[in-house]
């Protein structure tokens, strides 16, 4: 049977638990930070370690069976891939967000207002089934630190523990989407019983973690 393919974050907050949890699934493997890929030796599949940004393109595209991603990135993406399991970490909110001392009081507010985020794709259509129109600034990062150097009025970025959003004199105004760590999958293969196999176990782990 054909060797899969599992993407999943090379570093960064989903690594860690990415790792354990296929590791939890009985999968034996190395994790150097230095190979982008590294074979499992006791079950047909390997894994791929990408920038997170690029794992819903690879599987929906099926260069990875798999992948391990947070949903924001899925949505902001816009690919057409299956949702096979949420995984329970990685959990954080896309929130708009405004300064301490902003007039702005409801969306209809953000109406003609500048807001900086590195999800241009979720904030736009977010906006428009609001009717609102504002001039959206994509950054790649350090969203928070935007209204701070005047270049923008809101912003649009995930939030945990909202420890950032405090530090910077900013206050939630409004959440966009909820988001955590999922199993995606390409559509049409999710009846592969190698992948059937690994969800299984993926959910015992889950179960066993409740
Ligand atoms: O290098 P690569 O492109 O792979 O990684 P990245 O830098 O794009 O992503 P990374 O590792 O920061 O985050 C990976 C995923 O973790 C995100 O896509 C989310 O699905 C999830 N996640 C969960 C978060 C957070 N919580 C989070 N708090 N991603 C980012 N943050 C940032 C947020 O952008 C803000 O700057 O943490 C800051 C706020 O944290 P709090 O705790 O102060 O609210
Ligand atoms: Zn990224």
């Amino acid at each position: 049977m054909k060797t899969l393919k599992i993407a999943i974050q090379k570093s960064g907050r989903l690594n860690e638990k990415s790792v354990e949890l296929l590791k939890n699934c009985g999968l034996s493997f190395e994790n150097y930070k230095s190979s982008l890929i590294s074979p499992v030796s006791n079950f047909p599949l390997e894994i791929l370690f990408l920038r997170d940004d690029d794992i819903p393109e690879y599987v929906q595209d099926g260069i990875a069976d798999l992948g391990i991603v947070g949903e924001n990135v899925i949505h902001e993406t816009e690919v057409d891939v299956a949702y096979l399991q949420k995984l329970g970490f990685g959990k954080c909110s896309l929130k708009l967000a405004i300064p301490n001392n902003s007039d702005i009081q409801s969306i209809s507010d953000l109406n003609g207002k500048s807001i900086a985020t590195s999800y241009p794709v979720i904030l736009k259509k977010f906006l428009a089934g609001h009717n609102v129109v504002s001039d959206i600034r994509t950054i790649s990062g350090s969203v928070e630190i935007a209204p701070g150097l005047g270049l923008s009025d809101a912003i649009c970025d995930l939030v945990s523990t909202g420890g950032t959003l405090i530090s910077n004199g900013l206050k939630p105004f409004g959440d966009v989407m909820y988001s955590e760590a999922v199993l995606i999958g390409r559509k049409g293969e999710e009846q592969n019983p190698l992948i059937v196999e690994l969800i299984d176990r993926v959910q015992s782990v889950l179960r066993a973690k409740e």
